[in-house]
């Protein structure tokens, strides 16, 4: 076996030094590594123009952290949900002024998902804020108290206090170069 991976080795590195070959193929990967240099790694400008991607997770609880994400136009943003449970990702279109409007997704938790957390990406493009909630967890009470989801509170904590309900706000910024 040995043998047989030092012939098969030295097989190509025999061809590229043919002669004949060696001019064209020489010209052809000079020209491949100067747009691979150019476009990665991205110097830090660059990059910025291409749109970073941000993070939301749902951890093992019913909310959304972070709560507030400040974002730039032409950035995207991934929701995970590492939770069980399934969540959703609906926009509240009465204050959301950026676009993505009429979004009401559903993000599988683990148990429905074979185990993995369940995924979503939106991508902004128009500065604005973005207000989202689930649907099976923010709604309020007639003391407008959060709902409690389940027998184990999910957004009450054990001492009886309620969390806010679940959701949260993505504000886009114009397009730059300069935030994070
Ligand atoms: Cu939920």
């Amino acid at each position: 076996m040995a043998g047989g991976t030092v012939a098969a080795m030295a097989t190509p590195a025999a061809a590229s030094s043919a002669p004949g070959a060696a001019g064209l193929g020489a010209a052809t990967s000079s020209a491949s590594q100067a747009d691979w240099d150019w476009n990665w790694p991205w110097p830090d400008k660059e990059k910025r123009k291409v749109g970073r991607n941000h993070l939301v997770t749902i951890p093992g609880e019913d909310r959304f952290t972070p709560f507030g994400l400040t974002i730039r136009a032409g950035d995207s943003v991934t929701w995970r949900n590492e939770d069980t449970d399934n969540h959703t990702v609906v926009t509240d279109d009465a204050f959301t002024t950026t676009d993505n409007l009429g979004v009401n997704h559903l993000i599988l938790g683990t148990d429905d998902n074979n185990g993995k957390p369940g995924l979503f990406t939106l991508t902004f493009r128009k500065p604005g804020n973005f207000v989202y909630y689930c649907r099976f967890h923010s709604h309020l009470d007639q003391f407008n108290q959060p709902v409690a989801p389940g027998p184990d509170g999910g957004i009450q904590d054990a001492s009886g206090n309620f969390g806010t309900p679940m959701m949260g706000v993505i504000t886009v910024l114009p397009a730059g170069r300069s935030a994070n």
